[in-house]
């Protein structure tokens, strides 16, 4: 039950019980999650002050460019889980391969696996705009004992345990679910602790905001287009506003509070889309169902996408439920 002034750490205490699979590991994870994220949220906020801003010159598995900051905070989650021994593996999208970690007497016997983006949205850190950690969290189906394989990572968004996000914004967030629903929980960096701030949150079941790269409009498949145009007419409560921060963490997190649409689609230039369906799609799919909204990739259930590759990517639409179905209808016009 959430209770006013409850800082994260007495939350995680109190709804052990609620996990799916209660002996204290998950919230043990979780815990790690949290405290690495303090890490990342110091150097993210100390960006502009040490050199530690552009590229870092190497390339991601996606040959994109990585910033330093990438670099920094793949290393600060993976080295915070890898050393507490607290999960058997660990997948993430700055990462070519998933990593086998042997846990406790290199027996194998940790329950869960972690994918994560560790930094979304890095091409707006050198210009002083919110960037977001994504984890996604798996119980491994191959048996205890054995270490982990690819298998264990390629599961359906459906059996992820708990996912979250944490956003590096005005103030600092995590926002998670372990399928009881989505709180939020605001860090004091005063005293370094996530007070509940957000408790039970939910997408408002309509919106008026939609998020979408409009300069990529040319690309867009017929059905985006046309929903777009929807978005603009004069009726109803139409117009909608237009807001695109170009991270999806903050424009999902806007959009949760305030009622909306996230729209990355598949284009000509990116036929399956861009986002990553393990890294980033899956886990915000699971929040947004958690707090009543739906995520899909335009025609189906992005949580029951079976997964065929680590770095997977897909289209993806996920908000206010209304919103989604009306652009799903226009996709299925236009398909
Ligand atoms: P990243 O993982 O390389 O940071 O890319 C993901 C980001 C999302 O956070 C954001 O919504 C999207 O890419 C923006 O892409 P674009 O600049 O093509 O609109
Ligand atoms: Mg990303």
């Amino acid at each position: 039950m959430a209770k006013i002034n409850q800082s994260l750490g007495e939350f995680i205490i109190e709804n052990q019980e609620e996990f799916k699979y209660s002996s204290g590991e998950l919230s043990r994870l979780i815990n790690s999650i949290r405290l690495a994220a303090k890490v990342v949220n110091h150097k993210v906020n100390k960006a502009g002050l040490v050199d530690i801003l552009g590229a870092a010159g190497d390339m991601n598995v996606q040959g994109e460019d990585q910033q330093k900051l990438d670099v920094f905070a793949n290393e600060v989650f993976i080295n915070t889980l890898t050393n507490r021994e607290i999960v058997c593996g660990i997948a993430s999208e700055e990462e070519d391969d998933f990593i086998t970690i042997k846990g406790r007497n290199q027996k194998n016997d940790n329950k869960y696996v972690v994918l994560m983006d560790p930094l979304d949205g890095s091409s707006n850190i050198d210009v002083n705009v919110s960037v977001g950690t994504i984890f996604s969290i798996f119980r491994r189906i191959t048996p205890s004992g054995t270490p982990v394989t690819i298998d264990d990572f390629l599961q359906p968004g459906v059996n992820q345990v708990a996912a979250g996000y944490i956003v590096y914004g005005t103030s600092t967030m995590i926002v998670y679910t372990t399928g009881h629903g989505v709180n939020g929980f605001t860090l004091n960096p005063a005293i370094g602790t996530y007070y509940l701030s957000h408790p039970n949150m939910k997408f408002p079941e309509d919106g008026h905001i939609y998020s979408v790269n409009e300069g990529n409009y040319i690309h867009f498949p017929q059905g985006v287009k046309d929903y777009i145009k929807y978005c603009q007419q004069e009726e109803d409560d139409r117009p909608y506003t237009s807001r695109y921060i170009g991270s999806l963490v903050s424009d999902f997190h806007r959009n949760m509070i305030k009622g909306g649409i996230y729209i990355y689609p598949n284009t000509s230039k990116n036929p399956e889309g861009k986002l990553r369906l393990l890294y980033e799609c899956n886990p915000m799919a699971m929040i947004a169902e958690q707090a009543g909204g739906k995520a899909s990739n335009g025609f189906k259930r992005i949580l029951e996408i079976q997964p065929t590759t680590l770095h997977q990517r897909v289209p993806f639409f996920s908000g206010s439920t209304k919103m989604v179905e009306k652009a799903e209808e226009f996709m299925k016009q236009a398909a």
